[in-house]
């Protein structure tokens, strides 16, 4: 009867990773189909040569990898072939996974806890990135972690971003704290954080304003928000997020750079990469930002996340039996 308890358990976490997997992938067909589709009609059946290097090189900057990742890719590839380790374009391929894969420095990717009381997780980034719904799909993950999850309406400026909040948190079961609009979003998120410890909350996500009337206001009131939060449980927040938008490419990490200037950022959530062809900006964002990506969003349903590994990323990236293809 153990065995069998064990057996369905097993069984059960494997169906889980099967469904994530399928997840990423459906998420990635566009970047996949343009451009490892690209990539693999240039290079399939072709002997390697100064000109498919030179057309390699040229296809790679104009994706989304950024500069400085073809160039480190470019140089080891350059490397291989003199030494006659790569002579076709079909093994090309096989090193642009493997060297994609080895791409990101070990690192900690997985969501920092409070080692007592609540979590607070502080969500940032410009009006339209994905902020609400990436907070919607983080408390469902943390909610199916078995974690109590609390959510605060810190977007005070815009009428519908409470309502925004407001219907997830009620779709999702997850209790919210929130203010009438125009009050002090800092307020919010001290009443929130003592709600939280109150409650016995695991982990409070807050919400924030993307616009305000200037950027300068932005980021001061991103400031002020987090001592707040420090105030009321120190060392919080645990976790700083920053979300960008998949589908504006190396735009992205222009804004990026920005909120940086400001605000101490210590992960990325990438949404929207089910909505582009731009899927290699993870990589530029490693490079460019010296941050991790924690999580990327894949849809516009809760269950649309998933926790970032990049051997899982580059597998969906170059999965070949997607009908589409
Ligand atoms: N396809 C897709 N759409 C997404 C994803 N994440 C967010 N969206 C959509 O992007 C739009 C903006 O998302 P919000 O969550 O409202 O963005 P926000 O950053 O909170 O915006 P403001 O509150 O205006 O600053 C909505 O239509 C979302 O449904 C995603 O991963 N995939
Ligand atoms: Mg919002």
């Amino acid at each position: 009867m153990a065995f069998g308890f064990i057996k369905k358990a097993f069984s059960k976490t494997a169906g889980a990773v099967q469904a994530s997997v399928d997840k990423l992938k459906s998420g990635l067909a566009k970047t996949r189909n343009v451009f490892v589709g690209g990539l693999r009609s240039l290079l399939r059946g072709r002997k390697l040569d100064q000109e498919l290097l030179n057309e390699l090189e040229q296809r790679l900057i104009t994706s989304d990898l950024g500069v400085k990742a073809t160039a480190k890719i470019m140089e080891d590839l350059n490397v291989a072939w003199k030494a006659g380790n790569i002579s076709s374009g079909d093994e090309v391929l096989d090193f642009l996974k493997a060297e994609m894969k080895a791409y990101w420095p070990p690192e900690a990717r997985e969501l920092r806890f409070a080692a007592t009381g609540p979590t607070v997780i502080l969500v940032s980034g410009i009006n339209g990135a994905g902020k609400t719904t990436s907070i919607a799909k983080l408390a469902f993950y943390l909610k199916s972690l078995d974690k109590s999850v609390m959510v605060a309406a810190c977007d005070t400026f815009r009428a519908a971003a409470v309502q925004q909040l407001s219907v997830w948190a009620e779709r999702i079961d997850v209790q919210i704290v929130k203010h009438q609009m125009g009050s002090d979003p800092a307020a919010v998120a001290y009443d929130a954080c003592d709600a939280a410890v109150n409650r016995n909350i695991d982990v409070l996500i807050v919400d924030t304003a993307g616009r305000l009337h200037t950027q300068d206001n932005l980021m001061r009131e991103l400031t002020k928000i987090r001592r707040v939060i420090d105030k009321r449980i120190p060392g919080a927040p645990h976790e700083v997020l920053l979300v960008l938008d998949a589908t504006i490419g190396q735009n992205a990490i222009r804004q990026a750079e920005e909120f940086l200037k400001a605000v101490q950022v210590t992960g990325i959530f990438l949404a929207k990469l089910d909505g582009t062809a731009k899927g290699g900006i993870v990589v530029a964002i490693r490079h460019q930002l010296n941050l991790p990506v924690k999580f990327v969003g894949l849809g516009e349903k809760p269950e649309d996340l998933s926790p970032f590994e990049p051997d899982e990323f580059v597998e969906a990236l170059f999965a070949e039996d997607d009908p589409a293809e």
